[in-house]
């Protein structure tokens, strides 16, 4: 069992007077990412996506053991059956399973079973998690899996959107069907969640309901 340690050399310190400015304007950046439903058909090149997967990559996560993987679908036809068998679900929600309650949330945002996006936008990223990874000593056990895909989805879509790129966080319950069509491994694998990724259409909009976040007196507590 090696315990090696490597010095921190990477760590950046700035200047008290620099650090705030940094923070404001990491904010002004991040509050200018929207949840997009109405994407363009634009290409986005590979490369891009694939960097935005490194960063996610590098999420904190239970004991490093990185416990998910990410497919990235760029294929028309993979995503016209994910297309048609989300659409499918969606109905069966929206057509009683949510329950009204949840309808009712849902009414600001607009949405409703079709999800043309899903083919319309270049990229979907399916977020898989595992439970068990493999090591050279065996399979090992995985510890906050949830917690740590959680983490690497929010630095993906932080990478996305800073490197000019819209998304929407898309999460058709049950999520099953995407083991198949991903071509992934249900005894180890579950979907997390799946990210539409893309250039948002020129007609795209932003429900007024999703610009409303809470104030800082709300969401902060100082003790
Ligand atoms: N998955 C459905 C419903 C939906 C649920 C929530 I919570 C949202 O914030 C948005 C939509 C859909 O994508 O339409």
């Amino acid at each position: 069992m090696s315990e090696l340690h490597h010095p921190l050399t990477d760590f950046v310190e700035y200047p008290e007077s620099e650090m705030l400015i940094r923070a404001k304007a990491n904010y002004q950046a991040i509050k200018r990412r929207h949840s997009i439903r109405n994407f363009s058909d634009r290409a986005v090149p590979q490369e891009i996506i694939e960097q935005c997967i490194l960063a996610a990559g590098t999420a904190p996560n239970g004991a490093n053991h990185q416990p998910w993987h990410f497919v990235a679908i760029n294929s028309a036809e993979v995503k016209s059956q994910i297309r048609e068998q989300a659409e499918a679900i969606e109905r069966g929600f929206y057509e009683g399973r949510a329950g009204e309650e949840w309808l009712d949330a849902l009414k600001p945002l607009g949405t409703n079973a079709n999800k043309s996006y899903l083919e319309t936008a270049p990229w979907l990223i399916a977020i898989f998690t595992q439970k068990r990874s493999e090591a050279e000593e065996g399979e090992k056990n995985n510890y906050y899996v949830h917690e740590s895909a959680g983490i690497a989805t929010g630095f993906l879509i932080q990478a996305l959107h800073e490197a000019g790129l819209g998304t929407l966080t898309h999460t058709p319950k049950p999520m099953s069907f995407l083991t198949k069509v991903c071509q992934r491994n249900s005894d180890n694998e579950r979907p997390y969640m799946l990210l539409v990724v893309g250039y948002p259409a020129k007609e795209a909009t932003i429900p007024d309901h999703a610009i409303h976040k809470k104030p800082l007196e709300e969401i902060l507590t100082i003790l």
